[in-house]
């Protein structure tokens, strides 16, 4: 039997396991990327590890998330990250250089390696044949120091790709239509592959769009073939000698398989406040808008501000809406502003931001309340905008920018006739905001610059024999990492300084949370499905670690979360019959005894003693995963074994 794309690659970088489903498996990695919110954690974990340089073939820390710089929190953050990356080997994008996935795509991404992140839009680079993935800071920081990393051998989804997209849609559309099939839990544990005739009408970027937000699909990763468009694309970035060609063998298998003719989509929209909630441009055309933002890692590309630039040409925004453009990388802005495009869009009266994440982590620009906000970004998630009650639809540039005009949700179909906005043959390119780390032989001398922003990180006890504490908040299903660990431009500056960002754990859901676990000292979550979907970032493990919580127990947990929980040495349960979640209320006592010795291995009894009832739960976790909780986290356990 022949191997599918993703299979050919983990094949290539196995080192630990046998490439069987639900099992898990150890993957070299070839390159990993941090961006800033995450990123100063995952370098203090990489200090505290004690390795001198990385052992990867290429590194990068961007700066793109927190460019506001309110106080001196953020600037410190940067200088810190500059020093650690210049004495640790690794490549610095500096602020203003644009979003870590846009330009890692433009300049680093290379068909057929791995690429770990902490990022959860990390799959991006799936859009050039990457097996890119999501992680937790601690795996980065692990990954960088020439450590495994480890994931649970997913299952095979074919996505085959017919016909040809209409004029005015596309690639949003497509991932939203994905979305709207799939579900935001459809992706668990799945690889998601695209494949047939459909996919030599996409370009790279394009591909990046529709494989950036397999990340709200909860999937482990998506990718394309590597083929004779991302050679022409790799070509036109100067770097021709970094193409392989890849694809799936005509006898692969897989496990699921999705039809989508291209040629029979139409404008769509994510309406509130879940990817998942597609609507057809057609069920809300006309109604009005106040807000338009167009960038984000998922549709800040050249090709999709050129044809922003070509609708909004010689057009007035209309009065009653904003309009907020952020191109997503500086090669981008600059090939704009060389051609002329940025001007068309300046003169139809949008407002320029940053080369950054910006509005898209509630970085400004949050809208009015009750806003309806038009948003070509990958979540929209209830509060992520900074506005509790605003309302945000994800949507393609297309529609973002015909709306902008209108005042109203607008079909860009109406434009009649595609303009053809043919791929650059070769891209600007000036490397000049990267600055590479410093030879081996200087690395000893350069300083690492700290602020008083850093604080030390939490670190958890070995697991004792029996967890003893209250269920100090019960939640839904759903629940993201952006309720559990809120951003925004408030809250983001403090990513390193955990103590102060545990004032507002689970803030969005219940403010009093942080008291109650001061209060108690200990605790426990209950929750349901896919709970932790969204944001990789560690913090919304470290938080609750700090707040004093034993356990979480849920219906599901998505990926990225349950392996930062383990990472943090919080213990992951699943309920053994879902009903059970029914029969606990918040500030129920609950007792986990012989804990120590059951985890990972068999059913674990849980006693509700304000109830005087009993339940069963599972912890899925592989032997590794066993050790680590025991340990009491991942550093404990690195520091054990190499002891
Ligand atoms: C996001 O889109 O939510 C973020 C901000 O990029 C996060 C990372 C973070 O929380 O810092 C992500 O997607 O992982
Ligand atoms: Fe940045 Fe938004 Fe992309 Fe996250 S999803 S990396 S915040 S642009």
């Amino acid at each position: 039997m022949g191997s599918t794309i993703a299979e050919k690659i983990i094949k290539s970088h196995l080192v630990e396991g046998e490439m069987v489903q639900g099992t898990d498996i150890g993957l070299r990695i070839d390159q990993t990327l941090t961006q800033d919110a995450t990123g100063t954690m995952a370098y203090l974990e990489f200090e505290a590890m004690g390795v001198p340089r990385v052992k990867t073939e290429r590194s990068v820390a961007y700066i793109d998330h927190n460019t506001l710089q309110t106080g001196f929190e953020n600037a410190d953050d940067h200088r810190f990250i500059q020093s650690v990356a210049k004495k640790h080997g690794i490549y610095f994008s500096r602020p203003g250089n644009g979003i870590c996935h846009q330009v890692h795509l433009e300049r680093f991404g290379i068909p057929g390696k791995t690429l770990i992140g902490s990022d959860s839009h990390t799959p991006t680079g799936g859009g050039i044949g990457m097996l890119a993935m999501g992680a937790g800071g601690l795996d980065v920081a692990v990954a960088m120091g020439g450590g495994t990393y480890y994931i649970t051998m997913p299952k095979m989804v074919r996505i085959n790709l017919t016909g040809k997209l209409s004029p005015w849609v596309s690639a949003k559309d497509i991932i939203l239509e994905v979305l709207r099939r799939m579900s935001v839990k459809g992706g668990v544990g799945k690889i998601i592959e695209y494949g047939g005739e459909g996919v030599k009408t996409l370009s790279v970027p394009e591909r990046a769009t529709i494989t950036n937000m397999g990340a709200e699909l909860g999937a482990t990763t998506s990718v394309f073939p590597s083929d004779e468009i991302t050679r022409q694309f790799l070509k036109a970035q100067g770097r021709e000698s970094d193409w392989v060609e890849l694809k799936a063998d005509d006898d692969a298998h897989y496990d699921e398989v999705l039809e989508i003719n291209l040629s029979e989509l139409g404008p769509m929209a994510a309406a509130p406040h879940m990817p998942d909630n597609v609507k057809t441009i057609d069920e809300l055309k006309g109604k009005k808008i106040d807000q338009v933002l167009i960038g984000s890692c998922t549709n800040s590309s050249y090709l999709d501000l050129m044809r922003v630039a070509h609708i909004l040409k010689g057009k007035t925004v209309h009065p009653d809406v904003s309009l907020g453009i952020a191109p997503g990388s500086k090669q981008v802005y600059n090939m704009l502003a060389q051609n002329g495009a940025l001007a068309d869009i300046i003169a139809s009266g949008a407002r320029i931001l940053e080369c950054a994440c910006g509005p898209c982590i509630g970085m400004g620009q949050s809208p009015n309340s009750k806003g309806i906000s038009l948003r070509t970004f990958n979540r929209n998630f209830e509060g992520r905008s900074g506005t509790a009650d605003g309302q945000i639809y994800l949507v393609s540039p297309e529609t973002a920018a015909v709306s902008a005009i209108a005042g109203v949700f607008a079909d860009a179909r109406e434009l009649g006739e595609a303009v053809e906005i043919p791929m650059p043959e070769q891209f600007l390119i000036n490397d000049n905001m990267i600055v590479p780390p410093a030879p081996v032989e200087e690395m000893d001398s350069v300083e690492i610059l700290r602020g008083p922003n850093i604080k030390p990180f939490p670190i958890s006890e070995p697991l004792p024999e029996t967890i003893s504490a209250k269920t100090l908040l019960k939640v839904g299903d759903n629940i993201t990492t952006d309720h559990i660990m809120p951003a925004g431009a408030k809250i983001l500056p403090y990513r390193s300084n955990i103590p102060y960002l545990s004032n507002f754990c689970f803030a969005v859901c219940d403010e009093k949370f942080p008291e109650r676990c001061r209060a108690e000292g200990k605790g426990i979550v209950v929750g349901g499905s896919n709970y932790g979907q969204g944001s990789s970032r560690e913090h919304a493990a470290l938080v609750p670690l700090y707040l004093g919580i034993k356990a979480v127990i849920v219906k599901s947990f998505a990926r990225i979360h349950l392996a930062n929980l383990v990472n943090a040495g919080i213990v992951p349960l699943t309920f053994v019959n879902e009903s059970d979640y029914d029969t606990i209320d918040q500030m129920d006592e609950l007792e986990i005894p012989n804990i120590r010795e059951l985890v990972g291995k068999s059913e674990i009894t849980v006693y509700n003693k304000t109830k005087g009832t009993s339940f069963k739960v599972n912890c899925t976790i592989s032997e590794r995963q066993r050790d680590i909780i025991l340990a009491g986290g991942l550093l404990n356990y690195t520091r054990e074994s190499v002891k």
